[in-house]
Order: structure tokens, then C-alpha cells, then sequence
């Protein structure tokens, strides 16, 4: 298909860029780490979002290469942010890829970046398919010292099955439980949940999606420990996060 050989010369050449979305520790409003966010500039078609390309990567293969670039880029990024964390999201079929864990452990190698300093984010669909192959790889990822956190949490089946019997450190709450938080209601009882279980497990806990004051005081009443929106910051190029670095001090 044409989009595929696009993405293929698109790799060759460069087209491929990181945003970063700021996360922040929600009792300080201190930025604690990013989130890289895969952007594709097209010659033709302009700003491509990663809803369009992500999903037919997955099918052709090809983002075992472009995730490896993904990688690459934020790692190298976040040297330069020595008092940040850099999330990653990676899918499924770049997950099972074959050299995926020795991508990892290369890319750290060679941009010298502290794994305790890469978290990768994965969502359920990664350990769905073949779940004792899925628990050596993120096995073989944890002992490279590398950080786990469960994407989207909330939305999928079996998570708390997931959660005991995987190496996780991290949840992110699925935005939509965010985005129909009120101070009464479903959407808090289950973030609240959420939460209680994060602090039962040992796993810290990041709301996504945080658009609204309101929504951020009741996540800061209910002591989630990371927040992420609109509301504080969306994804931004590497120069506007460091000089917010600088204004930081
Ligand atoms: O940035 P945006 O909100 O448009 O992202 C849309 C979707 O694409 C999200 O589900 C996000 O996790 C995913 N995504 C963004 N960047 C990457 C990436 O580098 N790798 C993978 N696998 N998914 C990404
Ligand atoms: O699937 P994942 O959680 O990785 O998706 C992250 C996506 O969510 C990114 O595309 C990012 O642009 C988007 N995002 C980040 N913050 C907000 C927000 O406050 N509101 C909405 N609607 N989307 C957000
Ligand atoms: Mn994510
Ligand atoms: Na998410």
C-alpha cells in the first residue's frame, strides 16, 4: 500500500519525530518525567498522527524498526534530561518482535541512559496472545533494569490477573475514567479503586487525561501520585521541555 512505502522512505529519511508530554508528581506540580509521543511529517500529506500509521505498522512489520527509532530518539533525549523519566509506549507486535529486548538493551548501551530512567509502556493487548513468552520477555526486560508500566489500566479483562503475576511498576489510569471523574459518581469509586490497588501492590499510579481543575483536585484528594493532561501541558517539542527544565531551576 502507498502509506507503507511512505513509511518506509519516511524512516529512511528522517520524517519521524518525538513530542514529549510533561508528567507531573501531583502533590508538588513538579515535572517528573515525559512521555514520547511518535509524530510523523509527511512531504505531502503534512502532520501525521500515530492513530493513522501506528495501527498499519503493526501489520507490515515495520514497527519493529520505527519503534527501535522511537526508541533511539527518547533515550537520546532523556540524557540530556538527567533529572527526568522518559516513557515509551510500545505495541504489541513490536513487543514480540524478535530482537525486541536486545533493541533495549543495545539502545541504553549505546546512549549510556540509566534504564531506571526508561519506563516502557504497555497495554494489555501486549500479553494477551502468548502469555508465558510475554512473561520471559518482560522478565528479561526488568532485569535490565528498565522500568514496566501497565498503559490504559481499567479498560481490558484480566489486568489484576496481569498485574500479580507480572513484573509491573507503574499503572496509568485509561483516560476515560478521568475524563467522567465528578466528586460523586462511577468514575470515582473506580479511580479510587484503581489507586487503593496501586498502593496495595506497591505500584505507583499516573492519571491520564487530566483536563480539568476539578478533575486534578479530586486525583490530589485521593493522593495519586502522577498526573498528565491538558491541563497542565500537552505533548511538546524537546526544546519547550527543557526550557521548562530551566524554569524548574
Ligand atoms: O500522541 P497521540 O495521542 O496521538 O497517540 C495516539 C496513540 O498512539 C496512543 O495510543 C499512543 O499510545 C500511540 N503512540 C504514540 N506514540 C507512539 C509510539 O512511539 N509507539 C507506539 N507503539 N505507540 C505510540
Ligand atoms: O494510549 P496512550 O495513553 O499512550 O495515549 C496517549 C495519547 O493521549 C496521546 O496521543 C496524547 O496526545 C493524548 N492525550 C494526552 N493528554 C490528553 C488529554 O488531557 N486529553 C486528551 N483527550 N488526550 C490526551
Ligand atoms: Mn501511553
Ligand atoms: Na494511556
Amino acid at each position: 500500500r502507498a502509506l507503507d512505502a511512505d513509511m518506509r522512505r519516511g524512516l529512511d529519511r528522517d520524517e519521524f519525530f518525538l513530542l514529549y508530554q510533561p508528567r507531573y508528581e501531583a502533590d508538588t506540580m513538579r515535572l517528573r518525567g515525559v512521555e514520547a509521543l511518535v509524530r510523523w511529517r509527511h512531504p505531502q500529506r503534512g502532520l501525521v498522527n500515530p492513530g493513522e500509521f501506528i495501527p498499519l505498522a503493526e501489520e507490515t512489520g515495520l514497527i519493529a524498526p520505527l519503534g527501535a527509532r522511537v526508541l533511539r530518539m527518547a533515550c537520546e533525549k532523556a540524557v540530556t534530561w538527567p533529572d527526568l523519566s522518559v516513557s515509551v509506549n510500545v505495541s504489541p507486535a513490536q513487543f514480540r518482535s524478535a530482537d525486541f529486548v536486545k533493541t533495549v538493551s543495545d539502545t541504553l548501551a549505546a546512549t549510556g541512559l540509566s534504564p531506571k530512567r526508561l519506563e516502557l509502556e504497555l497495554t494489555e493487548g501486549v500479553l494477551l496472545e502468548d502469555v508465558e513468552r510475554s512473561g520471559r520477555i518482560l522478565a528479561d526486560l526488568k532485569a535490565l533494569g528498565v522500568m514496566l508500566s501497565m498503559d490504559d489500566f481499567g479498560t481490558g479483562y484480566s489486568s489484576l490477573g496481569y498485574l500479580k503475576s507480572f513484573p509491573f511498576d507503574a499503572i496509568k489510569i485509561d483516560q476515560r475514567f478521568i475524563a467522567d471523574l465528578q466528586a460523586t459518581g462511577d468514575a470515582r469509586a473506580i479511580v479510587q479503586a484503581i489507586l487503593g490497588l496501586g498502593r496495595a501492590l506497591g505500584l505507583s499510579v499516573t492519571a491520564e487525561g487530566v483536563e480539568t481543575a476539578e478533575q486534578l483536585a479530586l486525583l490530589r484528594q485521593d493522593a495519586c501520585e502522577e498526573v498528565q493532561g491538558y491541563l497542565m501541558a500537552r505533548p511538546l517539542a524537546a526544546e519547550e521541555i527543557d526550557k521548562m527544565r530551566g524554569e524548574q531551576g
